[in-house]
Formats: structure tokens, C-alpha cells, sequence
């Protein structure tokens, strides 16, 4: 993949751009979560002060994924994200990389543009804040100054959700973000008549750690485990802390077999895994529950209430096992709880 940049003194040159980089770019874009989210007020508010600012009819957060048609890496952004720093088009009309590009020819008929990349903690860029004009125009350097401060405050925004998203010790989903990932996930299952398993991940008799060891060795195997069901998931599972050392994976699209098989994946990696633990090294396991929707609840709490009951069973039959809610096991806890 290759892209143009324009320097300081406006020559072009082409800088590569590898596959990999660009796959770390789409995998730190989705760990922030904000895809196909609704729109919050304070992005409004910084994406006004742009327009405002800038003097524009138009002007967004535009988050580059890999492939949603606006956002196309030939267009505008797409130049902006490669080049890492502001991009300016004048009158796209004039610049043969998007004279002919249907957005410019065809409605909305495009015509000039500056986006600032914005840019993570860890160097990979999400998208752009820019703006769009329908006549050929230029934009003084205060214009592109304020267009950066405030493409920093939406970065800050964006690390603050991640923040909230995410459990301090292990950096895997929080309790509140398993809710609503769940929630959400179910909702897409609903409409596109798919399945969402979920595996109730619990570690064996993990009090004797913190009693042999210490509570601090105890939380320096929480955070290997962490990784280690981090290791194992796909690009569109997710992986959560519900509390203390008990974990959930949600696997959207997942059937019975499949959550199984990849349940007994990850009973096993962690049944290898040599665990660091303040000096040393432990041998640790995990029991697994699984539940799926919409075999074994209709709402979020219902699946995950049946894959902990499945969690007890694989507990109650001498751990370090997976085992599957059964509908009669469903019922039961639902008739417990009521
Ligand atoms: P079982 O096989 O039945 O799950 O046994 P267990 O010892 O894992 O279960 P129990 O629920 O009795 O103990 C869980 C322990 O996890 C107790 C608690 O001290 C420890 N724990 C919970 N949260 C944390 C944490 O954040 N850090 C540390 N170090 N320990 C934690
Ligand atoms: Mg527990
Ligand atoms: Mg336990």
C-alpha cells in the first residue's frame, strides 16, 4: 500500500505504508468502541466549533475503518490518516488525485477540504476532525491552528470512553462495558437471526495465590491470565474483567460448537501457560460456563445468568473443564432468582 504526502515545501513523495501497520491502526481503532455509536453532544460541540471556526457548512469526526464507502482510503481522509499531519486540499477540482472521485463530480460535489489526523497515545491514527466546503477555498494558518487544538480535545474525549471502557489492572473490558457490549450485540444477533455465545471464565482455587503468595503476586496473575484470554480471541470477540478473578468472553455469531471447541482452546492455553506470579511461576486453571443466545435467554443478563450456571456445573465436577447450560439449567437459575 502506498500513499502520497506532501512535505513543507509542497513536493510529493510516496511513503509506504505496510499491511500490518495498518491492521495495528484497524485494531487500535476498534478497541476504542465508538464504531457505529450514536452521536454524543460533546463531539457536537468540538465538530461546531470546527465548522464555526473554519467557516465551513460541513465538518466531522470522520474514523477511518477499513471498509466504510465515505471514508474510502482514496478520498480525503484517507491522504490525511497516511500522511499523519494536517491535510489540505484548496479545490479538489484542480488536484488530479480527486478531480474525477464521484464525491467531488456528484453530489455532495466536494470541493475543498482540511482534515487533522487524530492521533493515540500510542501513534496510530484513528480518523481525522475536518472540515468540507462545496467552493474552493483556503484556510489561514489560525484556522488550521484551532482545527488542531481541537482535533487534541477530541482525541482526550476519545481516550476518556477508553478509559471508562476499560478494567485498570487487566486492560480488558470492564464489568459496565460487558453489559453493553451484550446488550448491543444481542440487538445485531436479533436482526440478522445470528447467535452470541458466551464463555464464564473462573480460575481455580485462586485464593490460595493470594494466600500463599500475596495479593500483589495475586494481581500480577490476573494480568498474565488477562493476556492470555486476550491471546485467544478474534477480532470481534470481546473480552471482559466481570470482577475479581472471574472473566467473560463474548463471541458474536458463535454457535454451540464453535463456543465449545473454542472454550476447550482456551482451557487449555491456560492449563499450559506457566503463570508469573510475583518470583515465580504457577500452574494455574480455569473453569468455563457457556450459554449462547438465543438458545438460553432473550436479553443479556438471562445468557449471562445461564453460562454462570454452567460455570457452577464445570466448578461442581472437579474444575479445569467446560460445561454447557442445559435448558433445564436455564430454567432453574431463572426460577432461583425470581
Ligand atoms: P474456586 O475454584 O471455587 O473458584 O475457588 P477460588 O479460590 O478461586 O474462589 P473464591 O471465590 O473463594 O476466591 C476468589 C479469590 O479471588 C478471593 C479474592 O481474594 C481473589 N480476588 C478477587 N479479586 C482480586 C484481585 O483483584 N486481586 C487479587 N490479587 N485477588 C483477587
Ligand atoms: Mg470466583
Ligand atoms: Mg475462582
Amino acid at each position: 500500500m502506498t500513499a502520497e504526502r506532501s512535505d513543507d515545501a509542497g513536493e510529493r513523495r510516496q511513503v509506504s505504508f505496510s499491511a500490518a501497520e495498518e491492521s495495528a491502526r484497524l485494531a487500535a481503532l476498534r478497541s476504542y468502541c465508538v464504531l457505529d455509536t450514536g452521536r454524543e453532544a460533546r463531539f457536537d460541540d468540538l465538530t461546531g466549533l470546527a465548522a464555526d471556526i473554519c467557516e465551513t457548512p460541513v465538518s466531522l469526526v470522520s474514523l477511518v475503518d477499513s471498509h466504510r464507502l465515505f471514508f474510502k482510503s482514496d478520498f480525503f481522509c484517507g491522504h490525511a490518516i497516511r500522511q499523519r499531519e494536517v491535510f489540505v486540499v484548496p479545490d479538489a477540482l484542480e488536484d488530479p488525485r480527486f478531480a474525477k472521485h464521484a464525491l467531488v463530480v456528484d453530489p455532495p460535489r466536494a470541493r475543498s477540504y482540511a482534515g487533522v489526523p487524530l492521533v493515540t497515545p500510542q501513534d496510530h491514527v484513528l480518523g481525522t476532525l475536518c472540515v468540507i466546503d462545496f467552493v474552493p477555498r483556503k484556510f489561514d494558518p489560525k484556522q488550521i491552528g484551532t482545527l488542531r487544538i481541537l482535533a487534541r480535545q477530541v482525541m482526550w474525549q476519545l481516550d476518556l470512553n477508553l478509559q471508562a471502557m476499560r478494567d485498570p489492572l487487566t486492560g480488558l473490558y470492564n464489568r459496565r462495558q460487558l453489559e453493553e457490549s451484550l446488550h448491543r450485540e444481542i440487538l445485531r444477533a436479533r436482526r440478522g437471526g445470528a447467535s452470541v455465545g458466551i464463555m464464564a471464565i473462573d480460575v481455580d482455587h485462586f485464593k490460595q495465590v493470594n494466600d500463599t503468595l500475596g495479593h500483589e503476586a495475586g494481581d500480577c496473575a490476573l494480568q498474565r491470565i488477562a493476556e492470555e484470554l486476550a491471546g485467544c480471541v478474534r477480532e470481534e470477540d470481546i473480552a471482559c474483567r466481570a470482577g475479581g478473578e472471574e472473566f467473560v468472553i463474548i463471541l458474536p455469531g458463535a454457535g454451540k460448537t464453535a463456543l465449545r471447541s473454542r472454550a476447550e482452546t482456551v482451557r487449555r492455553k491456560i492449563e499450559q501457560a506457566r503463570i508469573q506470579a510475583g518470583d515465580g511461576t504457577l500452574n494455574l486453571t480455569v473453569s468455563i460456563g457457556l450459554a449462547s443466545f438465543p438458545s438460553y435467554g432473550d436479553v443479556g443478563e438471562s445468557v449471562l445468568r445461564a453460562a454462570d450456571v454452567a460455570l457452577y456445573k464445570a466448578k461442581a465436577a472437579g474444575r479445569n473443564r467446560v460445561a454447557m447450560c442445559t435448558p433445564s439449567g436455564a430454567r432453574s437459575t431463572a426460577a432461583g432468582v425470581a
